[in-house]
């Protein structure tokens, strides 16, 4: 039996942060497939009292523990293996500020967008022309960033970048934009973390692609 379970789905952006860390951390982990879309299994009240409260996916699970928010999976799995740590006070925080920024902003308004364009089954314009250019806004922010750096950080990769690429490895006809296209300095950043070693796309790490209705 692997050392550590994820409860996942290849769809979700917010899970390939966590999957993405344990493969290139080298962890020993096997994924448990989260029925979201047909049986939508993290709403029932098992999942609520045996998995998540919150009722979500990720969550990591490793002998009587169970984490979840990728953002504190992925801080607790780099000071396990002392890989992509932010080091230092001021580094620490800056990494939680991008953390922050991102859950809410960034991967925080692409997850929904693509999700009610292209795999709730009803795209709802309204929803769609709230979240368009709030998403234009943040990835001009972190392209900026990233034109000035290797990193989110810096010149060493972190959990904040882990974190921030959560979404945008998925096919550019999901959003309906390209996302390395349009921002640049995001798509050199992107190959960047795609050359590491134990990188795979979220449709290879993850179950459920594609999707079955
Ligand atoms: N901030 C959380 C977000 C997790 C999240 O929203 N996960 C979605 C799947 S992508 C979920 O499980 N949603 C519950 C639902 O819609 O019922 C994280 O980073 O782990």
């Amino acid at each position: 039996m692997a050392e550590y379970k994820l409860y996942c789905f290849a769809q979700s952006g917010n899970c390939y942060r966590a999957a993405l860390m344990l493969n290139l951390v080298g962890a020993d982990w096997e994924p448990v497939w989260v029925d979201f879309f047909k049986g939508g299994v993290q709403r029932t009240p098992d999942y609520r009292s045996d998995v998540n409260e919150m009722g979500e996916a990720p969550v990591l699970a490793f002998g009587d523990r169970k984490l979840s928010q990728s953002g504190v999976i992925l801080t607790y799995l780099s000071g396990k293996f002392g890989k992509f740590q932010p080091r230092g006070e001021d580094e620490q925080l800056e990494c939680l500020r991008w953390l922050l920024f991102d859950n809410q902003k960034v991967n925080g308004f692409l997850g929904p967008y693509r999700f009610v364009k292209t795999l709730s089954g009803k795209p709802d314009p309204g929803a769609l022309n709230f979240l368009k250019p709030r998403i234009d806004n943040n990835l001009a922010i972190v392209d900026k960033r990233l034109e000035e750096r290797k990193f989110i950080l810096g010149d060493r990769p972190t959990i904040a970048d882990i974190s921030m690429c959560g979404y945008m490895y998925y096919p550019a006809d999901e959003f309906g934009f390209d996302i390395p296209k349009e921002y640049p300095a995001i798509g050199a950043w992107l190959e960047r973390i795609k050359a590491f070693p134990g990188w795979k796309h979220p449709y290879e790490l993850m179950p459920g692609y594609p999707l079955v209705r």
